[in-house]
């Protein structure tokens, strides 16, 4: 090993935040994420690895936000954010697992091993940044980090409790500082000033936007839409509710993001308060998922998911590439999941080259880096657009040759600066949309009316062992149990539009089942039918059977 392996302190502080033998962690989807009153150990082990990420990537600072965002309040988590801003390198997740597992009697030396084999100089530079979000178990997690990073020796800047967009930011916004891709100020300050001028720039001349209602999930997206909303003032007026980060148990409990798109309703805090046609849009736990909605003039609720999103802002910014004469140069694209409304992707697909890969951000994030400008978005309202940096560069140095040429290239350089390219941001998504809808002059019933969705349905199985579940084909298919996947494809013939698919989830304990079919009962008929059968494979209790 190169450089000091600090053995003292790390035994010393390890023995402080000591693992309980029967508990075992993976990093998943969204990092770790389980009960937050058992992830101490875990919290730990998380700050000692983030130094020595850092340490890895010579001294470059490395994020970790301690959130479960749309899980209930009891959950927590924990990921770690690479130092552009982007999830941690897969690679990685394998070593934060086995770390998180060691016995304490082995932590040490399983970090020296680690160490060694990974090659890191223990002599360079370790920094390091972290938030958490407005959970009650997220303060003594923030002790536990701090104490792995004590053990290295790191360096540790603490955000605070903030969202997790505004983590990414900053880790990016640190480590490009003075450089020519220098992102914005390294405060939360910089964040807001950033995607407000560039809103205030894309909507002016426009007519006044009218108010918007902004479900904030009893979390920590409500003190920052509050900040936002001074740098916005009259430009973007917005009503706030579900502000309350104090009470107990009100985090995401009948509102959020993950509460509009699985029950396909408005939070009931929100009955009686929107009006017809009136925009109103949830936020999830951290605030990096967004969902749309509104009530039409017979009273239906109608969600503008993720994919409502991404056909939006999609069609839009291809249009601004080919007024700014640059549809040659720069190709557009769209990446989903197997979760996207079977609608969408037949409206995006004429237009653009669409891609599916499995859910998680990580994935979807690398397949929009292949194109020029990729957008993407889950259906559950996680996305964002990425500009590539030769696209960046194009974008800057490009020679309009009309006036209506200068005016699409101007908006397109001020889109840059409007979103958040390193992880879905709910509040950075939100302007987004409200930027289009004004170019667009539409309402939230024109923009619905691109294209109707497929009814569909979606149903969460508690099943003894979800890991039982395998997949393939971006999670379109399961390989394991055998034989199921069979049984799936031979109901779903036999509806009109039938497409069903099952995958473990990454965050929560449970099987996912989603379902989609012409008509609103047959999606709920065949999600509820393949949920039987998941259950009966995976041996659940028959009195608990999903109904
Ligand atoms: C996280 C991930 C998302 C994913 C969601 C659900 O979101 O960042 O990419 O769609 O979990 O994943 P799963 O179906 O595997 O539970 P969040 O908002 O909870 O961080």
């Amino acid at each position: 090993i190169r450089g000091h392996f600090p053995h003292k302190e790390i035994e010393h502080y390890s023995s402080l935040h000591p693992k309980a033998r029967h508990l075992q962690f993976s990093y998943g989807t969204a990092g770790f994420r389980t009960l937050g009153v058992v992830l101490d150990s875990v919290l730990f082990r998380v700050g000692v690895l983030a130094a020595l990420r850092s340490k890895k990537l010579d001294g470059k600072t490395v994020g970790v936000m301690i959130t479960a965002s749309h899980n209930p309040e009891e959950d927590n988590g924990v990921k770690l954010v690479d130092p552009r801003g982007e999830m941690l390198e897969a690679a990685w997740e394998a070593h934060a697992t086995n770390l998180a597992n060691a016995s304490n009697e082995d932590f040490s030396d399983v970090l020296y091993d680690f160490v060694r084999d990974s090659r890191i100089d223990m002599s360079k530079p370790s920094r390091v940044v972290y938030a958490r979000d407005t959970r009650p178990t997220g303060e003594s997690l923030v002790k536990a980090l701090e104490d792995g990073l004590k053990a290295i020796g790191a360096e540790g800047r603490d955000a605070g409790i903030t969202t997790t967009p505004v983590l990414h930011y900053l880790v990016r916004a640190i480590n490009t500082k003075g450089t020519k891709e220098e992102y914005g100020e390294d405060s939360e300050d910089g964040y807001f000033q950033k995607m407000s001028e560039a809103f205030r720039k894309l909507v002016s001349g426009r007519p006044r936007i009218p108010p918007l209602v902004i479900d904030c999930a009893n979390g920590v997206g409500a003190p920052i839409a509050k900040k936002l909303a001074e740098y916005l003032g009259e430009t973007l007026p917005f009503v706030l509710y579900n502000t309350d980060t104090t009470t107990p148990g009100g985090l995401n409990n009948n509102c959020g993001a993950d509460y509009v798109k699985t029950q396909q309703k408005p939070p009931p805090s929100l009955n009686g308060v929107l009006q017809k046609g009136q925009r109103a849009c949830s936020l999830d736990g951290d605030a990096d998922r967004l969902m749309y909605y509104f009530i039409d003039e017979r009273n239906y609720f109608l969600m503008l998911d993720g994919d409502k999103i991404a056909t939006l802002v999609a069609a839009f910014i291809v249009d601004l590439v080919r007024l700014a004469g640059l549809a040659e140069q720069v190709k557009v694209g769209v990446v989903q999941t197997a979760y996207a409304n079977g609608a969408s992707t037949k409206y995006l697909a004429d237009k653009l080259p669409v891609r599916c890969t499995p859910t998680g951000v990580k994935h979807l994030h690398h397949a929009a880096e292949q194109f020029n400008i990729g957008v993407y978005f889950e259906a559950n309202g996680h996305g964002t657009v990425l500009f590539s940096p030769s696209t960046l560069e194009k974008l800057e140095k490009h020679e309009p040759s009309t006036p209506a040429q200068s005016t699409a290239l101007r908006h397109l350089n001020n889109l840059t600066q409007l979103v958040n390219q390193t992880v879905g941001d709910a509040l950075s998504d939100m302007l987004l949309v409200e930027v289009v809808l004004a170019h667009k002059a539409y309402s939230a019933i024109e923009w619905n009316s691109l294209y109707t969705d497929l009814p569909n349905r979606l149903v969460k199985v508690h099943v003894p062992n979800r890991n039982a579940f395998k997949t393939e084909d971006a999670e379109r298919r399961l390989v394991s149990p055998r034989g199921l996947q069979k049984k799936i494809d031979d109901l779903c013939k036999r509806y009109d539009g039938g497409r069903s698919f099952v995958r473990p989830s990454g965050t929560e304990d449970v099987v996912r089942v989603y379902a989609e079919a012409v008509l609103r009962s047959q999606a709920d008929e065949l999600a509820f039918r393949v949920a039987g059968m998941v259950y009966d494979e995976a041996g659940g209790d028959p009195h608990r059977r999903p109904k």
